[in-house]
């Protein structure tokens, strides 16, 4: 036959167009887009699917360390399951860099938790811990032209925060290099004098890590990254956006021209500090950095999205099991919410709840939710044949039914969590295929790709691809 599989009689989405078309797919790529196609070896039935690009997650944290005793939830393969369950194609965890550790080193080890680990493709963005001079001068400069063209720096952190001088080391590299910056922006000081002082007045349950990190930390800090970014003239990503000032920072920084990329996630868009407030420790369930705000801020967050300061839209996925004490349940998180691991599982219910409350509620158009989840990610992080539906592409597609609906629930996920902060969620339109280079990976509910089939991809220049 002509084509090995072609999917037939879908109505096709990418991220400026929709249209009913047949697809076709010879090793692994999508080989032609057209009317009645049928000389395949398989040919598929996705009446009354979506055809879109498997979902892209530019910001995923898989078996990162995440403090002593204290272990992530999920490893690559029940991760990249979940991912793939979840219509992904393609996930970009973090390289966490530890003090005095060179880069090469801390990547050799997650190459090896990856390799032959995972059902989707993947790439990974280095977090710089500790930028030395050998660190900026040498590795770094290397490793990007090696295809590890994004970074993540913190703010915030103990052995993580980098000072306005080590930022603006980075963002010189950046510059030099064509990397792109991540910056997690929030005021490490302020989180640090609001934590004592809460503690010492006794308010040490998970509802204060939202009082520990209000807004105006988010807002300060995004102003500071965007100024240094702008001192350097260097593009950045303002990762994981809350609220409307910090949103509004980055659309004042856009309108005067700086390229200033803002990402947001679920969290922003359906929970609020609120459900932090669980009896006992359940609100640990809801910890997360920033944190969840007010239904204000999700109204921002929305208005991020649709007018485009926002073009990322990504699961800031950082699982950890709640009745575990290697998870959110450690006996030091029952003595103060600042022991509390920051992080929720997300990779899963990403494209789902973003479909059924921004296309489903006519927040977003199907277009804009294609760019949101894959296409942008594509294009923002140099990644080179994926994120739409195009010929010479590679065929990685999630077959949609936009009817479908369920309650999101624990007992149907993937992940490794025990948990998920968005049980009871009620979802129209899920995922119910997804494909890999041209090979099912899920099909009928049922895991059918095999694990280590998903590979490791080279990214070129960030912004590069058309
Ligand atoms: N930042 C993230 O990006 N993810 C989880 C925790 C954090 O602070
Ligand atoms: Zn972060
Ligand atoms: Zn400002
Ligand atoms: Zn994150």
């Amino acid at each position: 036959a002509a084509f090995d599989t072609v999917i037939r009689n879908g109505t096709v989405a990418t991220a400026s167009d929709t249209f009913k078309a047949d697809v076709a797919i010879r090793q692994g790529r999508i080989a032609a887009i057209g009317e009645a196609i049928t000389d395949a070896d398989e040919i598929v039935d996705a009446s009354g699917l979506l055809v879109l690009p498997g979902g892209i997650d530019s910001h995923v944290h898989i078996s990162q360390p995440s403090g002593p005793g204290i272990v992530m939830a999920d490893d690559f393969e029940s991760a990249t399951r979940a991912a793939a369950f979840g219509g992904n194609t393609f996930v970009m965890p973090y390289c966490l860099q530890e003090k005095g550790q060179p880069l090469r080193a801390a990547l050799k080890d997650y190459h090896a938790l990856a390799e032959q680990a995972c059902y989707v493709d993947h790439s990974f963005h280095l977090i710089i811990a500790d930028p030395s001079d050998s660190v900026l001068g040498q590795e770094l400069p290397a490793l990007v032209a090696d295809g590890y063209s994004s970074l993540k720096i913190f703010m915030t952190y103990q052995d993580l925060a980098l000072s306005d001088y080590e930022i603006l080391g980075v963002l010189q590299v950046a510059r030099e290099t064509g990397a792109l910056v991540q910056i997690h922006a929030e005021n490490y000081d302020a989180i640090r004098f609001l934590t004592d002082r809460l503690e010492r007045a006794g308010k040490i349950a998970p509802y204060y890590h939202g009082k520990s990190r209000p807004i105006a930390v988010e807002r300060e800090a995004t102003h500071r990254a965007i100024s240094l970014a702008e001192l350097i003239d260097v593009p950045i990503v303002i990762v994981h956006v809350s609220n409307r000032e910090a949103m509004e920072e980055i659309r004042r920084a856009q309108t005067r021209g700086l390229k200033i990329h803002g990402e947001t996630c679920p969290q922003y868009l359906v929970l609020t500090e609120e459900d932090m407030q669980g009896l006992n420790m359940e609100g640990a369930k809801y910890v997360c950095s920033p944190p969840p705000r007010d239904k204000a801020s999700q109204e921002a967050c929305w208005e991020g999205l649709q007018q485009g300061v926002f073009s990322l839209f990504s699961s800031d996925h950082c699982p950890f099991r709640y009745d575990d004490e290697a998870g959110k349940l450690t006996p030091k998180g029952r003595t103060s919410f600042r022991w509390v691991p920051n992080g929720i599982p997300g990779v899963e219910t990403r494209l789902p709840i973003l479909f059924s409350e921004g296309v489903g509620k006519g927040r977003i158009s199907l277009n804009q939710f294609v760019a949101f989840t894959a296409t942008n990610h594509a294009k923002t992080y140099g990644l080179k044949g994926k994120g739409s539906i195009a010929i010479g592409y590679d065929a990685d597609i999630a077959l949609w039914d936009p009817n479908k609906t369920a309650k999101i629930s624990q007992s149907g996920l993937h992940h490794g969590s025990d948990y998920t902060p968005y049980e009871g969620i009620e979802i129209t339109g899920w995922p119910v295929a997804t494909m890999l280079r041209g090979k099912f990976v899920v099909r009928d509910g049922q895991l059918v790709g095999a694990k280590g089939s998903g590979r490791y991809v080279t990214r070129g220049k960030p912004g590069a691809v058309a």
